[in-house]
């Protein structure tokens, strides 16, 4: 029943759109099939329930609701305050956090909200407080001059970019690097594991107003206890990003010191990676900061996607119940079996392993950068993304990594016996791929030369595994 009611809406639908622009319903469909018969392993990637995507097209897209649940710039929005209500309830049961903000677009609008709130909440200025207390209009221009100041000289602290930390922690070219005097720490050049030790080192040294934990390519745990005992230390408010891992915390794989929530001041995260909810993002607060953390939006974010808050609400629903914890437990698990299949093959990975739900393969031990790795598994129907390992001869662009993750293809119900055949098959294609040359005939970290029958032979090997494990099984578009 449900099969045939999901299938006729989306046939349904479809023809509807085909009807204005023929193109972009062709182009939807396409999709459904490219996302179906191929091996997605992009670690921030997943695929949502068909109840969290039907949520999100509907006719909450065409209100407009700046301000919060109550305190809105327009008039009407009631249906808005429930939705929102009820996904920041679900989010605080779910994670059990004292305060949800659910309104972020995406998880750097979520930073960009977590960072507004900190300095509000801590930049010691007689000016700001006179910017709060008063008629902004009242403030002269040398009092924005110093403001200004005040606000820019503020110190973050982040994990690096090519040791698996986010642009949003402070890397130079984003915004985070320009807005904040920021220093950064890295990873054990040996063994590529956090030093909580040259962490607190760092911190007492450049003593942070902000100390950011959190990653986007890093395949470990991290102590979270540790990382608030640094912060504490050096007076530094603790934020974490848990984009990446929010549906280990949510799936209680990640408990105790692990879990983030207990430790933060803030804690942000997008809502569509292992949380497999829709594209977004959230701020989740100790009391302390949740009246700044409300003024996000207008201060930083546009209005509300309220038909996304209302995707977010059933999202954290499915979240809380006791499947998700199994499914949460499976993706790391298979993460395991992916790196046990890489390491018994002889492929390098950066740290030797994973307990998170990703892996970060070294593909220089085959000749090639990770932008070659990457365009050669595409030929061969697998997904993945190039990425920095740490202190990346080939930068951030061309790299010498390739991140794997295992979130979408656990929902697709993949385990032990497929993850140990992803990685054969990767092993398969790289073992068989050359870098190419330039133009000029010079060496080239961008061409190169799939040797011939391979991506056909890996094509065919994944495919007997996707049949067996079919994305959305009683999906049949009309
Ligand atoms: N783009 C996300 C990722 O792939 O990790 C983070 O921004």
């Amino acid at each position: 029943m449900t099969d045939s009611l999901i299938s006729s809406a989306y046939s349904q639908a479809l023809e509807v759109i085909a009807a204005v622009e023929p193109r972009i319903a062709e182009a939807t469909r396409q999709e459904l099939a490219d996302q179906r018969s191929s091996l997605k392993l992009i670690a921030s990637e997943n695929y949502a329930s068909p109840a969290v995507l039907m949520t999100m097209g509907t006719w909450f897209s065409d209100k407009y609701a700046e301000g919060t649940v109550g305190h809105r710039f327009y008039a009407g929005c009631q249906n808005v305050d429930t939705v929102e209500t009820l996904a920041a309830e679900h989010a605080r049961e779910l994670f059990g956090a004292p305060y949800a903000y659910v309104q972020p677009h995406s998880g750097i609008d979520a930073n960009l909200v977590a960072f507004w709130s900190i300095l509000a909440n801590k930049v010691e200025s007689p000016y700001l407080a006179r910017m709060q207390a008063k008629n902004v209009n009242e403030l002269s221009e040398a009092d924005w001059e110093t403001l200004r100041h005040e606000f820019g000289n503020q110190r973050l602290l982040g994990m690096s970019l090519d040791a698996g930390g986010h642009l949003t922690h402070g890397f130079r070219p984003n915004i985070s690097g320009k807005m904040f005097h920021q220093q950064q720490y890295g990873t054990d050049p040996e063994t590529g594991l956090l030093d909580y030790g040259a962490v607190a080192a760092k911190a007492r040294e450049f003593k942070p107003l902000v100390l950011v934990a959190g990653y986007s390519a890093y395949p470990r745990r991290v102590n979270f206890a540790k990382m608030r005992e640094i912060a504490d230390e050096v007076g530094a408010v603790l934020m974490v990003d848990m984009a990446h891992f929010a549906g280990l915390v949510a799936g209680k794989v990640f408990t105790g010191e692990e879990d983030p929530v207990p430790y933060a001041h803030l804690t942000t995260t997008t809502t569509h990676k292992s949380l497999r909810g829709p594209r977004g993002g959230m701020v989740l607060a100790q009391e302390e900061f949740a009246a700044d953390v409300d003024r996000g939006c207008p201060m930083v974010l546009g209005g509300p996607l309220s038909h996304v808050m209302a995707a977010k609400a059933v999202a954290f629903a499915e979240a809380r119940q006791p499947s998700f914890q199994t499914y949460a437990q499976k993706v790391a698990d298979n993460a395991k079996s992916l790196a046990e299949g890489f390491l018994t093959r002889g492929a390098n990975l950066v740290t030797g392993g994973t307990d998170n739900h990703l892996v970060l393969l070294d593909v220089s031990s085959f000749g090639l950068t990770g932008r070659q790795a990457e365009s050669a598994l595409l030929d061969a129907g697998v997904v993945t993304n190039r990425n920095s390992v740490p202190a990346d001869p080939n930068g951030a662009w061309y790299t010498s990594g390739v991140r794997l993750g295992t979130p979408a293809l656990t929902t697709r119900g993949f385990g032990h016996e497929e993850f140990d055949t992803v990685a054969e098959l990767i092993v398969d294609v790289l073992s068989n791929t050359e870098a190419g040359t330039t133009k000029a005939g010079g060496p080239s970290k961008a061409s190169y030369v799939l040797g011939d029958g391979v991506a056909d032979r890996v094509t065919k090997q994944s495919a007997e595994m996707l049949d067996k494990h079919p994305l959305y099984p009683g999906l049949v578009l009309s």
